[in-house]
């Protein structure tokens, strides 16, 4: 990561792009995961590659669920492990959240060099390995979680997530959180609040906001929540992704 110059016009992309590369690696992201980084990469390449003003407005929505949440969970993939570990640390920290591994391609290994990955990155607790609950609804290997993850969440974050399984959670009643560069994708399009922005604009950025709501009183964190409008902010990412074109 040092060899890229921090003011090269491409450097979030680049960086990005390494990140997965080392996580491959290191059998953390799985080879799909480089697909997905690419899809990644050209939405955020139309979107200027900045946290437009309505998935600033979204990461601040996402704050305010997760501190108002009796149980927050965190879901991490192959993706996010490489892409934003310790982000995602102190995301969980700051709001007080679960870090759960969930896999779309789940092997044993992959789930333990993640867990040994989080903890290099100051993780105290991993879940995802138990796997003793099953979410309704989906086939049987990514419906796997843990019975007090999120299973039992009211609120979960779910970043680069497959369709199948945001619908299946959004079934189960919680509240989803999606972070996804392609609002057209059916994740961000079920989801109560979608955060279109790259994770790694958009998770330290939802910390920042939970940080500035720390001290804030319910009815002010219930306020920021319904004043997020999910359609208006769907409707904002396609026209600049549009108008970038
Ligand atoms: O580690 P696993 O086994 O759980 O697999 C994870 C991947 C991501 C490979 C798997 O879930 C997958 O194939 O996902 P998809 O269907 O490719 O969806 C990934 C979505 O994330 C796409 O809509 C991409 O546009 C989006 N995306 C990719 N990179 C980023 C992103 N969104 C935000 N930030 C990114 N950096």
């Amino acid at each position: 990561e040092e060899e890229i110059p921090e003011d090269h016009p491409r450097y979030q992309d680049l960086l990005t792009r390494h990140r997965i590369e080392n996580g491959v690696e290191k059998g953390i992201t799985h080879l799909q995961g480089m697909h997905a980084e690419g899809r990644g990469s050209a939405f955020d390449y139309l979107l200027g590659e900045e946290t437009i003003p309505s998935a600033d407005e979204a990461e601040r929505a996402a704050a305010a669920h997760l501190l108002l949440a009796d149980h927050p969970v965190l879901s991490i993939n192959g993706n996010v492990a490489a892409l934003v570990p310790g982000e995602m640390v102190e995301l969980a920290d700051a709001v007080d959240a679960d870090l759960e591994i969930n896999l779309f391609n789940r092997t044993p290994e992959r789930m333990q060099a993640i867990a040994d990955h989080l903890r290099d990155h100051g993780a105290t607790a991993v879940k995802g390995l138990e796997a003793d609950a099953r979410i309704p609804n989906l086939d049987h290997k990514r419906a796997k979680v843990d019975a007090d993850g999120i299973y039992e969440a009211d609120v979960v974050v779910v970043p680069l997530e497959d369709g199948d399984r945001a619908e299946a959670l959004e079934e189960m009643g919680k509240t989803e959180i999606v972070i996804d560069l392609n609002p057209l994708s059916r994740s961000p399009q079920v989801a109560e609040v979608p955060v279109v922005d790259n994770i790694i604009r958009a998770v330290p950025n939802i910390t920042e906001h939970a940080r500035d709501l720390a001290d804030a009183e319910t009815d002010e964190l219930q306020s920021v929540v319904e004043q997020f409008d999910r359609e208006e902010a769907l409707e904002a990412a396609e026209k600049r992704i549009r108008d970038g074109l």
